[in-house]
């Protein structure tokens, strides 16, 4: 009898045990289990120029997060702020980012208006007189966090409800003034990344067709050729997101519907010109026209002595009424001359301004301002047609977060078309003086809009960061078929950006936001769960043994050795 009641008791403490065991788990899991949210977010960029670090420097994050309304004393340095780029203060973008103050790490929330993967294009509920301050203060930020070197990760959401929410959460618990820590809950931020890795040899690819001229018997010599060119590559603060719809999306598209164009009139051999025509895609347009130095570099000097004007296409999608046409030659040159009066006559008839600007190439400096002026530094007469009137700084303007759909004008892409198609026919067919518009609308020459608009899209979809774009790209596919839709001879030239960048990998991941409930909290249910454990267990030895099995349970239970010798 004694052996068989010990035994019994022994499993009741075992399941004492059990009990408290399970207790544990479940607390753990209350803190565990609780990933709330799931947010796609993409890294700032993160390269070097001659060895000197920019960027962001990490890709792992797990850290409790923080809003701007922090307590002007805390150390944020094991923090992550989530701001949204709607309540930024430049004053806090001097103060932390330029001034270097530790931080755990930054998460930027952009308005859906620049999220290009938002079908709809719109996606905002932001009045129209909204969009120009947040998308200065996007461009300003940008070019900050581009060139700082910051020792944290940097990422880029965009708003959603759920976001959203996690920003309320964390703002009142702000708003008690004290940091988030262990002790006092919040939220916590973790994203799980390899250590970012060099890329190993980026390339860069060039693409280029051709449209043969009519030779006619007493041509002796070799047809001049007239080259279209449009860099069609980004760089920008995300390289997941730059996709650069006017920077230089718009030059893309523009290039393809002039392929389209003079495709038409070259099959026909009545409409083909004396001059051939050369389309250059060239990519590595960031970094100081790498590309197009290395295409250049590939012609044989028969086909580059036989150029006899380069157009580069560039930031044409948001004018007004006015584009530039950019030179290095003086006006007064008889090449330039002639071709700026070509593009301007055409311009008159359309009504549309343009001007000449004139700035040197500086040959001891290796920088390049313009795609133009890689021409230019081997003697070819090359000018490039911009909606800007200076040339942007290195990594400006080459694709940033604000270079998104919404802000680039189809119509003003399609009034571009008209104004190059029509001075190029103007000069490849002589009409110089007379008022012919061989691109009529309503004709079967007209400029397509739908063309333009689809190819935008297509573009303003796909982000371009040369370094990241795989061998076998499909977008660079894609840009090549197009063109061999329309011109002949199409090749790739693929080549290694070599020289002073060196870029990082990991450029997008997942944020799992977790709900931390504090270590008070979690106390609070410990006690409350396991009071309630222990009265049911009582209530349930009482019920099935009566009062003294539990009393002798709680009762220091005699060795075993005793009881059963
Ligand atoms: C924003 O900056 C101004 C100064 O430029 C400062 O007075 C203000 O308190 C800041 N607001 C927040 C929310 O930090
Ligand atoms: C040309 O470039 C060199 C090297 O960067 C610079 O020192 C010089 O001032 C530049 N000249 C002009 C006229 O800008
Ligand atoms: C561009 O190309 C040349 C050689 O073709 C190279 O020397 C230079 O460093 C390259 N890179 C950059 C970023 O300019
Ligand atoms: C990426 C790229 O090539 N961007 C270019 C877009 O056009 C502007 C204006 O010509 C250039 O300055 C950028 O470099």
């Amino acid at each position: 009898m004694a052996p068989r009641k010990a035994r019994k008791r022994d499993m009741l403490v075992e399941s004492v045990y059990s009990v408290i065991a399970l207790v544990f788990v479940l607390v753990t899991c209350v803190e565990l289990c609780d990933a709330a949210t799931v947010v796609d977010v993409y890294r700032l960029i993160q390269y070097d120029i001659s060895g000197a670090p920019f960027g962001s420097r990490l890709a792992s994050l797990n850290h409790h997060a923080g809003s701007l309304h922090f307590s002007p004393h805390a150390d944020l340095s094991r923090t992550v702020l989530m701001i949204p780029l709607r309540e930024l203060n430049m004053t806090f973008v001097t103060e932390y980012i330029v001034q270097r103050r530790p931080l755990g790490g930054l998460l930027f929330l952009l308005p859906q208006l620049f999220n290009f993967e938002n079908r709809d294009g719109t996606g905002s509920n932001l009045q129209n007189h909204g969009k120009e301050p947040l998308k200065n203060l996007l461009e300003e930020l940008e070019q900050i966090l581009i060139h700082t070197n910051l020792p944290y990760p940097v990422y880029f959401a965009f708003e959603d409800e759920d976001v959203n929410f996690v920003l309320t959460d964390i703002k009142k618990n702000d708003a008690t003034g004290q940091p988030a820590t262990a002790t006092t809950g919040g939220c916590k931020f973790v994203v799980s990344a390899p250590e970012p890795k060099k890329v190993a040899s980026p390339t860069i690819t060039n693409i280029q067709g051709w449209l043969a001229g009519m030779k006619t018997d007493d041509d002796a010599s070799q047809l001049p050729t007239i080259a279209i060119v449009a860099s069609y590559d980004t760089f920008g603060a995300a390289p997941a997101l730059s996709v650069g719809s006017d920077s230089n999306g718009s030059g893309v598209a523009a290039l393809l519907e002039i392929a389209r164009l003079f495709s038409l009139l070259y099959s026909n051999p009545k409409t083909r010109g004396r001059y051939n025509l050369l389309f250059g895609l060239t990519s590595g347009g960031p970094y100081n026209y790498n590309g197009t130095h290395k295409w250049l570099r590939s012609f044989d000097q028969r086909l580059r002595e036989s150029i006899d004007y380069a157009i580069c296409l560039n930031s044409i999608a948001s004018w007004e009424d006015e584009l530039w046409i950019h030179v290095s030659k003086p006006p007064e040159n008889a090449y330039i001359k002639q071709i700026f009066e070509g593009f301007s006559g055409v311009a008159e008839d359309l009504g549309i301004k343009v001007s000449l600007k004139h700035k040197k190439i500086n040959i001891s400096n290796s920088r390049v301002a313009w795609e133009h002026e890689q021409f230019s530094r081997l003697r070819v007469t090359a000018a490039t047609i911009s909606e800007l009137s200076t040339a942007p700084e290195l990594l400006e303007k080459t694709g940033s977060l604000v270079d998104a759909r919404h802000f680039a004008n189809e119509t003003a892409i399609t009034r571009s078309v008209k104004l190059i198609a029509e001075g190029l026919a103007r000069h490849i067919y002589g009409h110089q003086e007379k008022n012919i518009h061989i691109f009529e609308d309503n004709s079967n020459l007209a400029v397509n809009p739908s063309y333009i608009r689809s190819w935008l899209d297509v573009i303003s979809r796909t982000p371009r960061v040369a370094p990241f774009l795989p061998k076998d790209d499909p977008f660079v596919m894609a840009l090549k078929k197009e063109l061999e839709d329309h011109t002949d001879e199409v090749n790739l030239q693929r080549e290694v950006l070599d020289g002073m960048f060196t870029f990082y990998d990991s450029t997008r991941a997942m944020l799992n936001i977790y709900q931390v409930a504090s270590v008070t909290f979690d106390l609070l249910l410990l006690l409350v769960l396991g009071s309630y454990l222990i009265v049911l267990f009582s209530f349930l030895v009482i019920t099935t043994r009566g009062l003294d099995d539990l009393i002798s349970l709680f009762r220091r239970p005699p060795s075993r050795k005793v009881k059963t010798a």
